[in-house]
């Protein structure tokens, strides 16, 4: 179905009930909405929430990773996980223009991260305690990141669609690299081999978490899935994942710390044990290991930046009136 959207809706004689059908219909026929097609007010509003939290946690994500950059055990893991880390930067920045072209500026959506208002990932409220963690974070959370993102490069909001290609592509390097070192730990001493091990009992839970509540207790998820902003349920990510990274631990000879994980041969997928929810609500509302330490970090990187974006505003009002004053001399 090819119905292009009028721009500019005010202009469109239509009730809000007609509209919201064309719309219907529009995402139906897996048509892209662009930034000034006609929208719900809630579809916006869905979309620079989530938007918005995925940018404050590839943001947030930068901190427990940055934390080992001067602890890496050679200058070639250093250089890997600086260029990781570096990464997550960029992909915070092209999320919080994504949404900004949703009509929403980019200092409130700091401002909501950095008052506490704005939720992020809860993964990121865990501390890193030693190296092999650099290697569960890349195998785990890059993993459960790419599981989750793969069908967000389908999602129906075209800046984000396109925004998640490019961030997937470098997911995928971050996780080989971790997975690379959880290779290498598993395959050498018999200490080392403990820390990987380690790693994984401390990260597996939090990183099925990332999923998000079970489906029948997700409040967003069905209005999220009709307007084609989600594309699988969190239930659906949560068993892809497990079902491709269960035998990848076999492979690195490390045992995955649930006692009901067991292959079910009729669903062709693994049955696992009960995630502990209310340890997940209680990270979400700000009460988990890290999570004060995490914002407490945040503000003072954001202060300590603020004569960079002081002399970029001050360079765009200079560009600005030179651009005008050549207009008028022309
Ligand atoms: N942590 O109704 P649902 C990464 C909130 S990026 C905190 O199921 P929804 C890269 C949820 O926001 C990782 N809050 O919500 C990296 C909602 O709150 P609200 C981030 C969570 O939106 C790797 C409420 O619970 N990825 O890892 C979490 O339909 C390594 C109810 O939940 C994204 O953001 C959670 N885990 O589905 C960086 C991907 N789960 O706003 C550095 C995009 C749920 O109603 C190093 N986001 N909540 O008050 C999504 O796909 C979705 O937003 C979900 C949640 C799946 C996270």
């Amino acid at each position: 179905m090819q119905i292009k959207f009028v721009k500019y809706p005010r202009f469109i004689a239509m009730g809000e009930v007609q509209l919201e059908k064309r719309f219907q219909d529009y995402l139906d026929g897996e048509n892209k909405i662009e930034p000034k097609d006609w929208m719900p007010d809630a579809y916006r509003k869905t979309l620079i929430r989530q938007i918005s939290q995925h940018a404050h946690s590839e943001v947030v994500g930068m901190l427990p990773e940055a934390n080992w950059i001067s602890r890496a055990p050679s200058l070639r893991r250093k250089v890997a996980l600086l260029a990781k880390v570096q990464d997550e930067a960029g992909h915070g920045l092209y999320l919080y223009s994504a949404a900004e072209t949703l009509g929403i500026d980019r200092s409130e959506l700091v401002d909501d991260l950095l008052s506490g208002k704005a939720k992020y990932s809860s993964i990121f409220n865990y501390p890193t305690v030693s190296w092999a963690d650099m290697g569960a974070i890349g195998w785990l959370v890059d993993g459960a990141a790419i599981a989750n993102q793969v069908m967000l490069c389908r999602t129906s909001y075209g800046p984000y669609a396109r925004a998640m290609v490019r961030i997937c592509k470098e997911e995928s390097f971050h996780q080989r690299q971790g997975y690379e070192i959880m290779l290498s730990l598993a395959n050498g001493t018999a200490e080392q081999k403990q820390m990987a091990q380690d790693a994984l009992n401390r990260w597996w839970w939090p990183s099925l978490m990332m999923f998000g509540p079970t489906d029948d207790l997700s409040p967003n998820s069905a209005q999220s899935m009709k307007w084609k902003i989600k594309r699988k349920s969190n239930d659906e990510l949560r068993q892809e994942f497990i079902d491709k990274t269960v035998p990848q631990a076999e492979f690195l000879g490390l045992t995955v710390p649930d006692k009901d994980l067991k292959w079910n041969e009729e669903k062709q997928g693994y049955d696992y044990g009960e995630i502990d929810w209310e340890e997940f609500y209680n990270v979400v509302k700000g009460n988990g290991p890290c999570n004060k330490q995490r914002l407490a970090d945040r503000v003072k990187a954001h202060e300590a930046g603020a004569w960079v974006r002081e002399a970029a505003n001050a360079y765009a009002a200079k560009e600005a009136k030179r651009k005008a004053d050549k207009g008028q001399a022309a």
